[in-house]
């Protein structure tokens, strides 16, 4: 923030108002009602299969447990300190994390490359149409795409198959490397991290952890890195520039958060998963004229689409779609007897729906080949029938209203007030409202970095991750965020931790009452809630480029700024991947759930301090979230010193 803009501020004469934030104490009230009604409709969730499972496995939690061939499984015991080959706990422990690892940046790429498949299908007339033809451009010119007098879906079929090949190119590196500080190039070149073809990164961490191969827990470590790698500056990039050429960048637009989204007057259909290439075409489905008629005929007042997990923060950025919840909110959804249907498509989908949805009326959509339920009704997701597809699912659900037992029916009032779809161009068009000046063609982070240096705002935080049994549901995250919140710490968000955001009240403008007061004038000034919502996973890879161009814009390396990740609840192997870029990126990462690894110290030392070595950032581990907390807030403030501000 540039001097004349601080003097333009004017103290806030409403800075004692206190907003109306939902507490979790009152998600924990609405939960509990939805398992009262679970009980008597015979309906087990979640807690009732934790419960069962107790005590989970000491050796599965620590990582020493090993089943890679068939001679084992072999666990590590104080009388047994190695498998039958050999294979020591550091070996075994680093050998599930890579494995973990690679699992999550499999997931992410391979839901990349099924988007670069719909764009390159994509034509003028067909069910996908290129809406952002800029950004479109820029990365044809970025990869040496020609684009003067060619048509753009030929642009777009050259660019996707250009990405296509990132996946298994024999040679080289990945392209977006390039978009990184000089710095971070060099040294991952110099350090072995960089990664290679996205697929051949994956199968390498496969071939290093089979029987017989790598034993050393640093070169594990050091792949984990790499695949990581392979993930958040691949696969999940290409999965979220591709989905702004197809869909549309986001830009920021108002919605609502928590089960109180759903209608009892309406046909409530969920859209749960993460590739929204099918959710989209349900979204444009229920906007048509013809269903909306149809949904009257049979005595709902319309079509209600909501969203749940990541699928949910694709359609909410370019759609303003409400949002139902996040990853252990599933099965509450449907224990509200108002969900017509829901439709998955790939990750963090709960077999268990199936067995739930068959206690009340709600038909349960699988579409995609990689996800299949038992139980479900699967009508397997094609792009090039996809509008069709959705029109006679959207068709089914209302349809479905009329078995609606009201009996059944509790929705809980809780909703909150959101602004979400804050990505990288978002961040920069709000910046140049403030400054009005451009410093390069794609604006600049001049204002964001002068507030930090001048000790207005402390720092930033990128809160991630999922839910995770182990911990309250969404506790860690909302009492992070608000302790963040009130020491001056901007925070942007994705997946489950952005919707535990929307679902408290944190995205809503008058949020900002909860801030410190130096963070409170920034959203003040620049009209933005104080924490920003970047997107999906995949959208992790923006929070990436977002400080790569901080860091390029301050001249400072990344491990420098007092900008710091977060995943207080994580609990996927996607997650496992996303925490190994984000370090591997030079961005200490702080975890509320302790990896699988803590039966080998060597592997406890190499994720918290070795990495450090090697990319200049590691893992900060409490379970404790006021600790964690604390701890973020501390390691903010001694990069603040180190820079001297
Ligand atoms: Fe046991 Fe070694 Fe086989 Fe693992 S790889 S199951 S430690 S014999
Ligand atoms: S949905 S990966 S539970 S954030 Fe992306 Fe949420 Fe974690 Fe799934």
């Amino acid at each position: 923030m540039d001097n004349s803009a601080k003097a333009n501020m004017t103290p806030n004469p409403t800075s004692n108002l206190a907003p109306n934030l939902t507490t979790v104490e009152q998600m924990e009230a609405d939960a509990a009602k939805l398992k009262e009604l679970a009980c008597a409709a015979c309906a087990e969730t979640w807690d009732d299969r934790r419960a069962s499972q107790q005590p989970q496995c000491v050796f599965g939690e620590s990582g020493i447990c090993c089943r890679i061939c068939s001679m084992g499984p072999c666990r590590i015991t104080k009388k047994a300190s190695r498998g039958i080959c050999g294979a020591d706990a550091h070996a075994i422990a680093g050998r599930h994390y890579l494995r973990m690892a690679a699992a999550g940046s499999a997931a992410h790429s391979d839901h990349g490359r099924e988007i670069a498949h719909v764009l390159h299908m994509a034509s003028p007339d067909g069910n996908y149409r290129v809406r952002d033809e800029q950004k479109l451009l820029r990365l044809a010119a970025e990869w040496g795409v020609e684009t003067e007098g060619r048509d753009i879906y030929d642009v777009a079929r050259e660019v996707s198959e250009i990405g296509l090949a990132e996946y298994g190119k024999p040679f080289g590196k990945l392209r977006f490397l390039s978009r990184a500080t000089k710095e971070r190039q060099e040294l991952w070149e110099r350090t072995g991290v960089s990664p290679r073809a996205i697929d051949r990164e994956i199968a390498a961490s496969l071939h290093m952890t089979t029987m017989g191969n790598t034993a050393d827990p640093e070169a594990l470590v050091r792949q984990s890195l790499r695949v990581g790698m392979a993930d958040g500056w691949g696969g999940s990039m290409m999965g979220t520039e591709f989905t702004d050429i197809l869909f549309g960048t986001p830009t920021a637009r108002a919605t609502e958060s928590n089960l109180g989204v759903l209608e009892k007057d309406m046909v409530n259909i969920i859209v749960h998963g993460h590739d929204p290439a099918f959710s989209e075409m349900v979204v444009l489905a229920a906007e048509t004229k013809e269903l909306a008629d149809y949904a009257r005929s049979k005595g709902a007042k319309g079509i209600n689409i909501a969203g749940l997990c990541c699928t949910a923060n694709e359609v909410t950025m370019r759609h303003g779609v409400r949002m139902a919840g996040n990853f252990l909110q599933q099965e509450n959804a449907l224990l509200t007897g108002a969900v017509e249907m829901i439709c998955v498509d790939v990750q963090c989908i709960f077999p268990a729906l199936a067995a739930l949805a068959g206690c009340f009326h709600t038909k349960f959509v699988t579409t995609s080949p990689i996800a299949r339920i038992p139980g479900s009704i699967y009508v397997e997701f094609r792009p090039e029938t996809a509008m069709e597809q959705a029109m006679q699912l959207v068709r089914e659900a209302v349809g479905n209203f009329e078995n609606r037992d009201a009996a059944k029916v509790f929705i809980p009032a809780s909703k909150q007030a959101a602004v979400v779809g804050y990505p990288n161009e978002q961040i920069i068009r709000e910046l140049d409202g403030v400054t009005n000046s451009h410093v390069d063609a794609r604006g600049s982070y001049a204002p964001a970095i002068d507030s930090i240096k001048a000790g207005v705002l402390r720092g930033a935080v990128a809160m991630v991750g999922c839910n995770n049994p182990k911990v309250r549901p969404d506790y860690s995250h909302i009492e992070i965020m608000k302790e963040l919140l009130g020491n001056d710490v901007l925070i942007v968000a994705s997946g489950c931790s952005a919707q535990a955001a929307a679902k408290a009240g944190l995205m809503s403008r008058e949020a900002r009452f909860i801030c410190g007061a130096g963070l409170r004038r920034v959203c003040e000034l620049v009209g933005i809630p104080p924490v920003l919502h970047m997107g999906a996973c995949v959208d992790i890879s923006r929070m990436m480029l977002l400080v790569n161009e901080i860091a390029d814009d301050w001249g400072v390396d990344v491990t420098q700024l007092p900008i710091v990740g977060c995943a207080p609840e994580w609990m996927s192997e996607k997650a496992v991947a996303i925490a190994n870029y984000v370090v591997a990126t030079g961005i200490d990462t702080y975890l509320g759930i302790e990896p699988q690894v803590k039966g080998s110290e060597r592997m406890m030392e190499l994720i918290t301090e070795g990495t450090r070595k090697i990319t200049g950032a590691g893992y900060v581990i409490n379970t404790d979230p006021r600790e964690l907390a604390a701890a973020i807030l501390a390691g903010i403030e001694a990069k603040r010193a180190a820079l001297g501000i």
